[in-house]
């Protein structure tokens, strides 16, 4: 599915061979990044990822829900958008090397993006905390990984210092290209509905996305692309929820490890994307994730992550906004790949049953 194109409308075919022709985030909006014409781009034909429609979702919340569906994305998250800005500066910038520190996506998106562009890469995770198919991403795309003792705020304040003492670019949200490339998925949500959504749901961790896509929204309303702005509401768990709070958390906890965060480095554009917004940012508990998680997966067929399903656990809980009825339009951003954390899904259902390999018994039990 390509940008500019309504989900669920238009005939196959034609969707089809749209559908071939999506070029990546820089090249199809490449007026609205920092590029010029001796960029060296390097994509992975990231974005262009589906806006799905939710039924039940929509049943049970009162409003037309769509779900922006990043796990789509190469890496299998929405990192991906920022990463190709953010590797393709680095190139253009002669660097050798790039860093990050990460709750996984990062790394795996840095990773991939770095082999790719023949550059190093090194990533910091905290030890422990990172799902398994990330951790798998980031070594099989090449990257030297280090697993910290400590958290991921523990790793970013090391990897800051690292890229004022080392040869090395650092690629987390702190680099702004990784924003710049990010507000692509608010252009993209603007362009599949022909105009921006009254409510926009994001999980909020280091708040990158939260600032990109408020800046995204705000670019193409300034450009005439868009009619109206939406309330931006974003989800931090309940145990790593220092914008909630108020304060830095010092030890974040959470099941949804991507966004296990206690202090988010771009805060300051999430207090601004919700207060400018008319929206919000409040905590939902691991418990509201996971039903949400679960209802995503049973009930509309997304197997998205844990930190994604904060999106929907969130609207689930606020409900809509104020002075907003049947007719308005929610999208939530899923940002991550269900298959990342194979771990959790387990861990939400019963063991299979075994059986011996006979007619009678499998028909015993499945009781069809
Ligand atoms: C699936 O990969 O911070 O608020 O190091 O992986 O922009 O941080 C990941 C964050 C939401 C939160 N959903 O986004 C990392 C990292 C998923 C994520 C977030 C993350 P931000």
């Amino acid at each position: 599915m390509t940008a500019g194109m309504t989900a669920g409308m238009g005939d196959g075919a034609t969707e089809g061979i749209r559908a071939l022709s999506w070029r990546g985030v820089i090249e199809e909006y490449r007026e609205f990044l920092p590029v010029t014409a001796s960029t060296p781009v390097i994509s992975l034909l990231e974005g262009g990822t589906p806006l799905l429609e939710a039924p039940r979702l929509s049943a049970r919340v009162g409003a037309r829900v769509l779900l922006k569906i990043e796990g789509a994305n190469p890496t299998g998250s929405f990192k991906d958008r920022g990463m190709t800005m953010a590797i393709s500066k680095a190139v253009e910038d002669g660097a050798k090397a790039v860093v990050c520190a990460s709750t996984g996506n990062t790394s795996a998106s840095a990773a991939a993006f770095s082999a790719r562009a023949g550059l190093t890469c090194a990533v910091l995770i905290p030890e422990g905390h990172i799902a398994l198919g990330k951790l798998a991403q980031a070594l099989i795309h090449g990257a030297k990984v280090l697993q910290l003792r400590g958290n991921f705020d523990q790793a970013l304040d090391i990897v800051r210092a690292l890229g004022e003492q080392a040869p090395v670019t650092v690629v987390n949200s702190v680099n702004p290209y990784r924003i710049e490339g990010q507000k692509s998925g608010a252009f993209e949500v603007v362009d599949q509905l022909g105009d921006a959504p009254d409510v926009h749901c994001i999980p909020v961790g280091n708040a990158g996305n939260i600032t990109a896509y408020w800046k995204g929204y705000l670019e193409f309303k300034e450009a005439g692309r868009s009619t109206r702005l939406p309330r931006m509401l974003g989800f931090q768990a309940a145990g790593a929820a220092p914008i909630v709070a108020g304060h830095v958390i010092e030890h974040p906890e959470t099941v949804a490890t991507a966004i296990r965060i206690g202090n988010p480095a771009s805060w300051y554009g999430a207090t601004s994307a919700a207060s400018e917004s008319g929206g919000g940012i409040a905590a939902v508990t691991d418990d509201e994730i996971l039903e949400a998680y679960r209802f995503l997966a049973t009930e509309e067929s997304v197997f998205c992550e844990p930190a994604s399903a904060a999106s929907v656990a969130g609207l689930l809980k606020t409900g809509l906004p104020d002075g907003l009825g049947p007719g308005s339009t929610v999208v939530c951003v899923l940002t991550g790949h269900g298959l990342k954390d194979p771990d959790i899904a387990i861990s939400q259902i019963s063991v299979p049953t075994v059986v011996d390999a006979d007619l009678g018994a499998v028909l015993h039990e499945l009781q069809l």
